[in-house]
């Protein structure tokens, strides 16, 4: 054997091998026969990437199982020496994802959501099962997660005209009328969090502007007389939105 031999470019070789003679007196005879050679495979090939790395967009709030995205590495070697098995090395310390093993196929262990993490950024390894040494290779997969509106529906007041009353001279702190304002997001919306339906009261306009008080915590009323007021809720991450 002369040169080096490479199973990737070249796996079979075949010879035709000459036999001659060489008797003294008379011509000499040949015989040929055909040897076949196979290059057996050695584990020089590293697994590589395709393509080179990833960026996938992940909306937040999807349930475990969701397929976020996949890895494929090829190696050009043969049998176990090609064989590859995908892990997550790094970037995942809270656990959202698993790999499937055989496949590359990322899927989420548990939901995300944007307000706790906006990107991920996963070191994927793929493994070649070689022996008596296995080779690796590693890519990048950034994970964006996508936000998803969950805030649809705007506080409401039972009434858009309310009336309370209240006998004059009465001591400050008096409780007029407890007016709640109901947003749908608490009980329609299983996507909803405390933040999107948790409203907040405030007296914006009218004569008795300074007058009245209203909680915001939560108690739900306001001082409210007979003269006109206009007040405004807003649950908390939207824009205030005018009562109608
Ligand atoms: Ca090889
Ligand atoms: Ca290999
Ligand atoms: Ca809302």
């Amino acid at each position: 054997m002369s040169g080096s031999l490479d199973r990737e470019t070249a796996a079979v070789h075949e010879l035709v091998i000459l036999g001659v003679d060489r008797p003294p007196d008379s011509p000499p005879l040949t015989g040929t026969a055909t040897l076949t050679v196979l290059v057996q495979d050695v584990n020089d090939n590293r697994p590589v990437f395709v393509p080179p790395d990833y960026r996938v967009r992940l909306l937040e709030d999807l349930p475990a199982g969701t397929v976020v995205g996949t890895a494929v590495a090829r190696d050009r070697d043969a049998g176990d020496n090609a064989a590859v098995r995908y892990s997550i090395a790094a970037g995942d310390d809270d656990r959202h994802f698993v790999i499937d093993r055989l496949t590359g196929v990322v899927r989420l262990s548990r939901p995300v959501r944007f307000s706790e993490r906006e990107m991920f950024n996963l070191t994927v390894r793929a493994r070649d099962r070689g022996a008596p040494q296995s080779l690796s290779a590693s890519t990048t997969m950034l994970v964006d997660v996508v936000p998803v509106d969950r805030n649809l529906a705007a506080p409401r007041f039972r009434d858009a005209v309310l009336q309370g009353r209240v006998r004059e001279n009465q001591p400050a702190g008096t409780s007029v009328m407890q007016v709640p304002a109901a947003d749908l997001d608490a009980t329609d919306n299983p996507a909803a969090a405390p933040a999107d339906y948790h409203v907040v009261y405030s007296i914006r306009n009218g004569t008795g502007l300074g007058r009245f008080t209203i909680d915001s915590k939560g108690t739900r009323r306001f001082l409210l007389r007979y003269t006109r007021l206009t007040s405004l809720v807003r649950d908390y991450p939207g824009e205030p939105v005018p009562e109608r």
